[in-house]
Parts: structure tokens; sequence; C-alpha cells
């Protein structure tokens, strides 16, 4: 239903079952008392409540359940339902708004060559991310670059390595200790002049114990792709680890200051049960979820699909 509401193919597509099987421990838990809030036949005082207090202990955060039981009890309201089942309809589309990005992901539109930044604390799932990325826009016919922008730690230029080799990609490198700018220099020049590449996907660095200076070196880093490439960094997505519920809300804001983050790469949902926080993202950071980390393997990312994930949370 809710997808003939918003004009989805009913059939689901790989990324679809990839999001649902990961929330799967997200949905049996406070989540599926949601649905049986709405089993009584009727709408109540009560059941508002109810859900309010569902919502708040599902992590969604209070800002945000506020919203979300408003504008689904006023629109109950205007429109005159009484069935509780037909108020869950509406719940979700109040949920599938909210999720909604407002622009287009930018890395599929066509120019010359995509600068994609991707930052967030170590441990998060940068390097993975990056990994899962790169073979997705591979198989989608693109020549696609990785720039080893996390020089803090040797480990760090090894392990993109791999993950490029997995993919099947070229890795841009220096030793460890060189400047972040200068290695994204570098595979800015590889990728114009002789890999003939058209997305260039920059790891960095997340050492969170030197916040300030790591938020100058992403500053930098986004100043020396802009000065190369017209309106570089094309996206900056800041990873955050669905894990940590709330705090990655908090964690997201710092990052916001200093490195313009354009999208949110939502990692761990399948090993996490606080999905719920999802739901209060775009809200509290104005910032898309554009895709989910839903395993520890190559292929395990979707891209996140409003529809699909409010039918994970609450079903079809
Ligand atoms: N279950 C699960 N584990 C993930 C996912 N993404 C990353 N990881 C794990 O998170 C850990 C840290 O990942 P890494 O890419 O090294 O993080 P980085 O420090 O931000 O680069 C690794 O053990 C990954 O296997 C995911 O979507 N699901
Ligand atoms: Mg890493």
């Amino acid at each position: 239903m809710l997808r003939r509401l918003f004009g989805r193919k009913e059939e689901k597509t790989a990324d679809d079952v990839r999001i649902e099987e990961s929330l799967q421990k997200t949905r049996s838990g406070i989540f599926s008392q949601i649905g049986s809030i709405f089993q009584d036949n009727e709408v109540s005082d009560e059941l508002w409540e109810e859900l309010e207090e569902a919502l708040i202990v599902a992590d969604v955060g209070m800002d945000t359940t506020m919203e979300l039981v408003e504008s689904t009890r006023d629109r109950v309201q205007q429109e005159g339902v009484r069935r509780s089942e037909d108020a869950y309809l509406i719940l979700k589309q109040e949920m599938v708004k909210l999720l909604q990005a407002d622009e287009e992901l930018q890395i599929e539109e066509p120019r010359i060559l995509t600068v994609v930044l991707v930052v967030g604390v170590n441990g998060s799932g940068k390097t993975t991310t990056i990994g899962k990325l790169a073979l997705r826009y591979k198989e989608k016919g693109r020549k696609v670059v990785l720039a080893a922008g996390d020089t803090f730690r040797a480990a760090a230029i090894d392990q993109l390595q791999i993950w490029g080799e997995r993919a099947g990609v070229d890795v841009i490198a220096q030793a460890p200790g060189s400047d972040p700018a200068a290695v994204l220099f570098d595979a800015i020049r590889a990728s114009q002049e002789s890999r003939n590449a058209d997305l260039l996907i920059t790891d960095t660095a997340g050492r969170l114990q030197n916040k300030f200076n790591l938020m100058q070196e992403l500053e930098k880093m986004s100043r020396v792709a802009a000065k190369q490439v017209h309106r570089a960094p094309h996206e900056t997505l800041l990873v955050l680890d669905a894990s940590t519920g709330q705090n990655a809300i908090l964690q997201a804001k710092g990052f916001m200051e200093a490195s313009g983050v354009t999208g949110i790469i939502l990692t761990k949902l399948d090993s996490s049960a606080k999905g719920g926080a999802v739901l209060n993202i775009k809200k509290q950071l104005g910032i898309p979820v554009r895709f989910v980390g839903t395993g520890e393997k190559l292929g395990d990312l979707a891209e996140f699909e409003p529809v699909t994930f409010v039918e994970g949370l609450l079903g079809e």
C-alpha cells in the first residue's frame, strides 16, 4: 500500500531486500509494539500517548517524536479517519515524508570527474563503506579511483588498498604521515590524467582526540578539491555507526560545522537495534541519509529508500 501511495513498483530490488533484512533487530524491538498500539479498532487519545512513548523509547528523539505524532494526529482529524488501521498508514506516510531527501544525490549527475569525501570517526566504517561504494559504482559502469586520505595510520592505507583490490579499482596513496590534502591533489590529477576516472572517492582520518586539527585537515581537503575541480567536493558523506543511536547525531554536529557534510551513510544497521534513530537524522541535521551499511561484506550496502525503510520497520 505504502509503495503504491508513493508511486513505487511493488517488486523489490536487491537494495530493498538488504534494508529489510538489516532492520530485523530494530523491527523486533520496540517497533513491534507500535504495530500493536494500532490494533485496537478505534483511534483514541490513549493511542497517541502510547505512540509518543513508544517512539521515544525507540530512539526517535523527543522533537521528532512530537512532530511525527502531531502531524499524524492532525491528518487523522482533518481526514476524519476513525479506524486505527487507517491511522497507522498515515503514520507511515508521515515517516516517509520525514526521511525524504530534498535534493538528488550528486554521485550520478553527469560530469567529467565527481569527487566524494568520506568523513567520520575511526571505527564508524569509512574504509569498508568506500570499498562497497567503489564496487557499486564500478558495476554501474563508472571508472572509480580511491584516494587514501587517512594517512595518520599506516594500517589505514593498507586497509584501503585491500578494499580497492576486492572491488577491483585503483588506489592512490602516499607514505604514512603525508599531507592528506596532497594525497587528494595527486589523486585528482591521476583521475584526470593517467587513470581517466570519473569518480574519485576519498578516505579521511577520523581521530577525534585531536578534533581541531582533524577539522582543519578536512577543510583543507575540501579547498584543494574545489580549486582543482568545479564545485568539488560534490558530496561529503558522513559515516555514522547506527548502533550508537542518539550519540551519532551529536557526533554529526561536530563534523557538520567543519566539513560541509551533504549526506549521511549509516553503517551497521544489521547489528543494531537502534535503527529508529534514522527517523531523527534528517530533522535534527537537515541532511538526508543516502546509504546504509547492511553487513561486513563488499555487497552489503544499500541506497537508502524511505518507503522501504518504513515498511521494514513497521511492516507493509
Ligand atoms: N555489521 C557491520 N559491520 C560493519 C559495517 N560497516 C563496517 N563494519 C565494521 O566496522 C569496523 C570498522 O570499519 P572500518 O571501515 O575500518 O572503519 P573506519 O575506521 O571508519 O575506516 C570493521 O570491523 C567493519 O567490518 C556494516 O554495515 N555492518
Ligand atoms: Mg579507515
